[in-house]
């Protein structure tokens, strides 16, 4: 596609000129030119954006994240009997071209490589055929026995090579269905863990109790460091630790196991199985990420549903949609789908770059967002069982896990578009103010999904080897809920004062803060300042100056602002550091902008840096991943962030900031919230 810079959609943002005299504070010849570059950016960026949008008023970039989402669609597609060789070979293609030159995959681009990820890619492509002795295939197992092979893997890991025979079931940590039992007020009951996590071990305690063998298809010695002896025995932390402590209950769990009264086993399984049925969404999926459904599928699978049973075809059926062809024919698996969150934040970015807040364009976004709200109760009301709903949640069909993070920039999203029912804009907006509030933990912040979700037992489970289990608040998140309060007029209320103090006490000693869900300083720096702000913290505040600094010290000499992830491993040397990238650097652009540097020198070089790094179609490139699922161990590539980030900051520095310009579309104070809609 080529630039269209006086295309159709393109007019309806101000023009080139317009945009660089629209400024009072142009002050050289410099910033004249760099004013230029950035309009011209920011409106082909905004033509883009706006040519991509679904018919339905949605934005969906893809979610790119690692190799093992597709080993484990292979996998269990082997375990069920229902692996075709197309799909075997397309994603195989996929999975080969992710390969690195030392043999290895990485969860990142540009990662170390990452052994449980290898195990499972090299098996993947086992299936798919190809031999062993391949130079690329040697290359992989050669590196796995060197990094300490199958039994060096994480749970997960081994859980998939048990279903085949590759690993032994008594090898692996205890998870007894039983729990599904367990009382709230119990430590490690299923709501003390994070909703994500909860979702995929409820239907591993089924399948790590039936302990099912399918026949290896091929054997994998070449996995372990020594063939003879795959399963070689773990050492026992000392009693005194936690970690020995947890170890010693696994132990216990697994003779407990052999005498465990069958019925009542058999009983705790079908109560999990309920739970699992109950959660199928709309769509047939579970919680709207694929590892919980695909671990559903074989639990219900299990227990006696056959492939025919309308669950099962419904949880079939959902899987496929995970899958994106691209045009080379590999088919890459997404772990979930980001149309809620891309669609609010291609809403705010087009608003902030100046589209007319009643763009037809526009109201078909807040249409179709209205529509997604979730209007009746999910596993949060476990916690907050009077709290009416009123949340988003971050993909199509997930209707029992909305989510906070979304649900305060669906509505800072919508608060800017003028839409010809305003009333209705109003109560959804109403409600959303009204169910995060409702959401708030007791220290203040926000978490993603639950309240008061801090249980430090989840963590200790030997079962829980990788990511994250639970969903305390996060700087990033209280950071978008006290931005959409203070949208709100709600600055002074006591409950967003207490969210900003939770804030300020959460800044690093350098001037940063932590990003929980996207990479990482950079993310949390560039969250938490445009809040603090907004909510009427001036620029020259301490924690806005030091913020300023940290900023300024990390940016590259190019201009731009990176940050590498493993910032989440070794924060001494990676924190806000790494190459530029298009969202890192708006990011960081966003911060300075909230904080008055529009005129520094920082926000020149860094807006330079953008539009300079810009495609002839509008578009960025951005190999790197700038998203988190969970810190280090599953990281994520939203594909349109380089689009809304970098239009966002444009939009601002050209524009000025969304709150002192008052974006947001207020109407008549209506009277307080009516039964009903
Ligand atoms: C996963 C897994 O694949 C996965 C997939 C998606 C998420 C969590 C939260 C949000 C919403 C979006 C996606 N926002 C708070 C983020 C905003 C930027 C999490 C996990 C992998 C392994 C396991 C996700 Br175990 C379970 C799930």
């Amino acid at each position: 596609m080529t630039a269209t810079t006086d295309g159709s959609t393109g007019a309806t943002l101000p023009s080139r000129a317009a945009a660089a005299s629209d400024t009072t504070l142009t002050t050289t010849p410099e910033a004249a030119g760099v004013r230029e570059a950035a309009a011209l950016a920011a409106r082909r960026a905004a033509d883009f954006l706006l040519s991509r949008q679904d018919a339905q008023g949605w934005w969906k970039g893809d979610l790119e994240t690692n190799v093992t989402m597709d080993a484990e669609d292979l996998l269990l597609r082997q375990f069920l009997d229902i692996l075709d060789e197309d799909t075997t070979q397309a994603a195989a293609k996929f999975v080969r071209g992710e390969q690195r030159q030392d043999g290895t995959w990485a969860t990142f681009y540009g990662g170390p490589g990452e052994l449980s990820t290898t195990i499972e890619a090299y098996v993947a492509l086992r299936l798919a055929g190809d031999a062993p002795d391949a130079p690329h295939m040697a290359k992989a197992s050669a590196w796995v026995r060197e990094h300490g092979g199958i039994a060096a893997s994480r749970v997960f890991t081994r859980i998939w090579l048990a279903l085949f025979g590759w690993w032994k079931w008594e090898d692996l940590p205890e998870l007894p269905p039983e729990l599904i039992w367990f009382p709230t007020w119990m430590p490690l009951n299923i709501y003390d863990f994070g909703c994500w996590a909860r979702q995929t071990i409820v239907p591993l305690t089924i399948v790590s109790a039936k302990r099912p063998v399918r026949p290896a298809p091929f054997p994998l010695d070449e996995l372990h460091t020594d063939p003879a002896n795959p399963n070689p025995p773990t050492s026992l932390a000392p009693l005194a630790s936690w970690d020995g402590a947890f170890q010693r209950m696994d132990k216990a769990l697994h003779r407990l196991r052999k005498v465990a009264p069958r019925r009542l086993r058999r009983a705790a399984m079908n109560a999990a199985a309920r739970w699992i049925i109950e959660r199928q969404e709309n769509d047939g999926c579970w919680g709207g990420i694929q590892p919980p459904a695909v671990y559903s599928i074989i639990a219900l699978y299990l227990l006696g549903y056959d492939l025919k049973h309308p669950v099962m075809r419904e949880g079939l059926a959902s899987l496929d949609r995970f899958a994106v062809w691209r045009e080379d024919g590999a088919r890459m698996i997404e772990a979930c789908q980001s149309p809620v969150w891309d669609t609010c934040l291609a809403t705010i970015a087009l608003v902030d770059a100046g589209l007319p807040s009643d763009h037809p364009q526009l109201v078909k976004a807040a249409d179709w967002m209205l529509g997604e709200e979730i209007v009746r109760p999910g596993d949060w009301a476990v916690k907050r069982p009077q709290l009416p709903p009123g949340g988003w949640a971050f993909e199509f069909h997930n209707d029992n896990y909305p989510d906070i993070d979304d649900t305060a920039e669906v509505a800072l999203a919508l608060r800017r578009v003028r839409h010809h029912d305003p009333e209705r804009i109003d109560r959804a907006i109403g409600r959303a103010v009204r169910w995060n509030l409702g959401m708030q933990s007791k220290n203040g912040a926000w978490g993603a999904f639950d309240a008061d979700n801090t249980s430090p037992f989840p963590n200790r489970l030997p079962f829980c080897d990788f990511g994250e289990v639970i969903d305390p608040p996060s700087a990033d998140v209280t950071a978008h809920v006290v931005e959409m309060l203070a949208a709100e007029g709600l600055s002074h209320d006591p409950r967003t004062r207490r969210g900003i103090a939770w804030l300020l006490a959460e800044q690093e000693p350098n001037g940063s803060w932590f990003g929980r869900w996207g990479v990482n300083y950079l993310y949390g720096t560039g969250s938490v300042v445009p809040a603090l702000t907004a909510a009427g913290l001036p620029a020259s505040h301490p924690a806005i100056r030091r913020a300023v600094a940290w900023l300024e010290s990390v940016q590259n000499d190019d201009g731009g602002w990176g940050e590498d992830l493993r910032s989440y491993k070794y924060a001494e040397e990676w924190s806000g550091r790494g190459a530029s990238t298009a969202s890192q650097t708006a990011w960081a652009l966003m911060a300075l902008l909230a904080a008055g540097e529009r005129d520094s020198r920082a926000v020149e070089r860094g807006v330079r840096w953008l539009a300079g790094a810009q495609r002839e179609d509008g578009t960025w490139d951005e190999p790197y991943f700038t998203g988190t699922g969970f810190p280090w161990d599953f990281s994520i590539n939203y594909h349109l962030y380089r689009q809304v980030f970098p239009l966002t900051a444009l939009g601002r520095y050209l524009h000025g900031d969304p709150f002192e310009r008052n974006l947001f579309v207020k109407t008549p104070r209506l009277a307080p919230q009516a039964k009903g809609n």
